[in-house]
């Protein structure tokens, strides 16, 4: 019984963990500023599809979205989506790259811009995840399993995320027949 329930408890927290979304305040306490340092902001995140990026920031600034192209260049023209409200989020609910930058280009110049990588859902394990399938992407490990198939792997990921969520169900089921 106490190892029904430890397991059920185990799987709930998994579920709740792979399950919640984050938001994330660019840039922390530092905000979105041209003294950030975004780099090293971003650097170690994973950003995964249903998290929230929030830009806060004062009246001297601006968040637009970019395309690759304008972002390289800091090229204001035909922005995707442009906010200057000093509380702008932006849902990232797909998975691939997306390129922020200030509405003020000398502050794009020097610094002020975000680019994220977002992947996908990661309740499955990171083998095989839709990043891998980026092109021009990291070198691999040799012997390395990722696949550079990304319909393949997120067949693999639902299959998983199905299983998990049969498991936590099929626990709770024998929990309350037991009970
Ligand atoms: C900026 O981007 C637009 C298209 O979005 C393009 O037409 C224009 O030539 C670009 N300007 C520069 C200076 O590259
Ligand atoms: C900023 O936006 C976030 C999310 O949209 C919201 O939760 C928060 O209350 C806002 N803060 C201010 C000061 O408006
Ligand atoms: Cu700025």
């Amino acid at each position: 019984m106490a190892n029904l329930l430890l397991i059920s408890t185990i799987l709930l927290f998994f579920y709740a963990l792979t399950c919640s979304a984050t938001v994330y305040t660019v840039g922390d306490n530092s905000g979105w500023d041209i003294s950030t340092d975004l780099d090293s902001w971003s650097r170690g995140k994973t950003f995964s599809v249903g998290d929230t990026l929030l830009f806060q920031y004062s009246q001297y600034h601006s968040v637009s979205e970019l395309t690759k192209e304008n972002y390289k260049g800091c090229n204001m023209t035909n922005a995707l989506q442009s906010s200057s409200n000093g509380n702008t989020s932006f849902a990232l609910s797909s998975p691939g790259d997306r390129y922020f930058a200030c509405g003020n280009r000398l502050h794009c110049l020097g610094g002020m811009k975000l680019h994220v990588n977002v992947v996908g859902n990661a309740v499955a394990s990171p083998i095989g995840a839709p990043q891998a399938a980026q092109p021009g992407g990291f070198n691999l490990p040799p012997g390395s399993s990722r696949t550079n198939n990304p319909s393949s792997s997120s067949v693999l990921n639902r299959i998983r995320v199905d299983s998990l969520v049969m498991a936590f169900f099929g626990v709770l089921v024998i929990l309350f027949g037991v009970i």
